[in-house]
């Protein structure tokens, strides 16, 4: 078992404006992930259309730049293992009406397009890579130890 696993989290606009980050990070923090990078900044159009190029040809890639672009966002960067998977099953599905209570979706969304927070696909393989690769620069990432993390793995 990989402990060192990393995963790339933003909390969109939404998240932000309803002061969201806190809660956000706390949870990942509370399940043993171990934050190496964090950048509070905006998204300009470049980068928006970069990040979400595979929704080019859908009908709401517009609505989504102006969106993403539209005010601060906090991007992070989460260790752990098999930390994809397990952000994703704390992330909840797409649409937020179809996200469990529990999750972050399923506890502080409504709408398909005001889904609070993005996480990395862990069925598309390349995608964590692809988008740290995009917000971070290697030096922003830090190497340290979670002083809990013998409790953490067996
Ligand atoms: P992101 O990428 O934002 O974490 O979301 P997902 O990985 O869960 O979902 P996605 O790439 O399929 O969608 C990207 C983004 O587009 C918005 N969206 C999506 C929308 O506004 N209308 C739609 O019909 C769909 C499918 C929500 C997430």
């Amino acid at each position: 078992m990989s402990d060192d696993e990393r995963t790339f989290v933003m909390v969109k606009p939404d998240g932000v404006q309803r002061g969201l980050i806190g809660e956000i990070v706390s949870r990942f923090e509370d399940r043993g992930l171990k934050l190496v990078g964090g950048k509070f900044m905006q998204i300009d159009d470049d980068l928006a259309h970069e990040h979400y190029g595979e929704h080019e040809d859908k009908p709401f890639f517009d609505g989504l730049v102006e969106f993403i672009t539209s005010g601060p966002v906090f991007a992070m960067v989460w260790e752990g293992a098999d930390a994809t998977r397990q952000v994703r099953s704390m992330v909840g599905e797409t649409d937020p009406a179809e996200s469990a209570p529990g999750t972050i979706r399923g506890d502080f969304g409504l709408d398909l397009g005001r889904n609070v927070i993005h996480a990395s696909d862990h069925e598309d393989e390349g995608a964590n890579e692809r988008e740290i690769d995009l917000f971070f620069d290697e030096d922003e990432l830090l190497d340290y130890e979670r002083i809990d993390a013998a409790w953490l793995y067996e």
